[in-house]
């Protein structure tokens, strides 16, 4: 994938050395871009073997909202374990609930935003905001008592779903340009044993060629370790989407804030510069999940159903399997 050894050539070129909390030094740059037509072949790497089935099993685990990495483990991804068991701040975090818990990370957020509204029934519109807050969903679940700096008022709250209300908007109103899932949850983020990555996923549909595209920002990137595995399951989760909502999946966009090489993954990468790249594999999402285009029938249900077994990669050569540390 030559995008891939672009960027890594550009930060050999042009970064500078940056010291950070792991206490591994980084070779970094602020801002990069790639973007990949999908129709083109899937964004896997080639210069060193995909561990694929672990950055599935890592998107599965999202979609079903885990929060243990002994629930990513049984899905045949063990990239959580150092994150949840290893960091000695998350360590002493009084929100790690127990061994292997990470927190309210990524599906956490992408499916159970936490969601409050306090609302003054005395106020004019009051009764009209309870109203209309409880047919959106939301339930009371207290009252707050006046008090100095504090609002009075009904506590209401509901988890939301932003991922099945981005595909439901893809489908009753595919040229909304709001279909975004977010996880930068400013009130949970010292409830995390690392806060969030890639945050930010935007669908864009194309009504007229019957295409969906995917905008993904990074804010910080392990260019080593960590892009491979974001771009195979950004581009993993627009094929699902696509297929759900019946668009052809078309242009991956991947925005990086902090592109980073970690000092104790230059060897590896300088090795990957001196491969030629493959040609790119194609993915093959398995017939069982339904294509709404040939159905016409809405499961989204399958965002939770889907199974790691039922993504898997044609054609992917690649060459021999090399690694590096991750910076806990
Ligand atoms: N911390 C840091 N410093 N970098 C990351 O990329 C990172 N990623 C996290 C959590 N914390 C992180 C989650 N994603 C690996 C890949 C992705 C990932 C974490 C780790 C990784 O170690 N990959 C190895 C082995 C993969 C395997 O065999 O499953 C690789 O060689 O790709
Ligand atoms: P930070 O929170 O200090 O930025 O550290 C997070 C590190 O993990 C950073 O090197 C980026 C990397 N990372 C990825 O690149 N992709 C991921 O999906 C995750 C979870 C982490």
């Amino acid at each position: 994938m030559k995008q891939y050894l672009d960027l890594v050539q550009n930060i050999f070129d042009n970064g500078s050395w940056q010291d950070n909390r792991t206490g591994i030094r980084t070779l970094s740059i602020p801002g990069a871009m790639l973007r990949f037509d999908l129709q083109q072949g899937f964004p896997a790497v080639t210069t060193k073997k995909l561990a694929f089935k672990s950055a599935v099993g890592e998107l599965v685990g999202f979609m079903r909202a885990h929060r243990s990495a002994a629930e990513f483990r049984a899905l045949g991804c063990k990239v959580w374990d150092q994150n949840a068991n290893e960091n000695a701040q998350w360590l002493a975090n009084p929100y790690r609930l127990q061994e292997d818990d990470l927190g309210s990370v990524y599906g956490v957020q992408w499916r159970q935003w936490p969601a409050y509204k306090l609302i003054d029934p005395a106020q004019p519109q009051g009764q009209a905001q309870i109203a209309d807050a409880s047919a959106r969903g939301y339930q009371q679940i207290g009252m707050l008592e006046a008090a100095p700096g504090v609002q009075s008022g009904v506590l209401m709250y509901k988890a939301i779903d932003q991922l099945r209300q981005c595909l439901d908007t893809i489908i009753n109103d595919p040229g909304n340009r709001r279909i975004l899932f977010h996880g930068w949850n400013w009130a949970q983020l010292e409830e995390m044993a690392l806060p969030p990555c890639h945050l930010l996923y935007q669908f864009l549909v194309d009504k007229t060629k019957r295409e969906i595209s995917l905008c993904l920002y990074i804010r910080s990137n392990d260019v080593g370790l960590g892009t491979p595995f974001n771009l195979t399951e950004g581009a993993a989760l627009l094929h699902l989407v696509g297929r759900l909502t019946g668009y052809t999946p078309r242009w991956f966009t991947y925005f990086i804030g902090d592109a980073h090489i970690y000092e104790n993954h230059v060897d590896m990468l300088r090795e990957q510069l001196t491969r030629e790249p493959f040609e790119a594999p194609k993915l093959v999402l398995s017939d069982r999940i339904p294509d709404y285009a040939v159905t016409g029938k809405y499961e989204p249900e399958w965002l939770e159903k889907v199974e790691p077994s039922d993504f898997s990669l044609e054609g992917y050569r690649h060459h021999a399997h090399i690694t590096a540390p991750m910076a806990v």
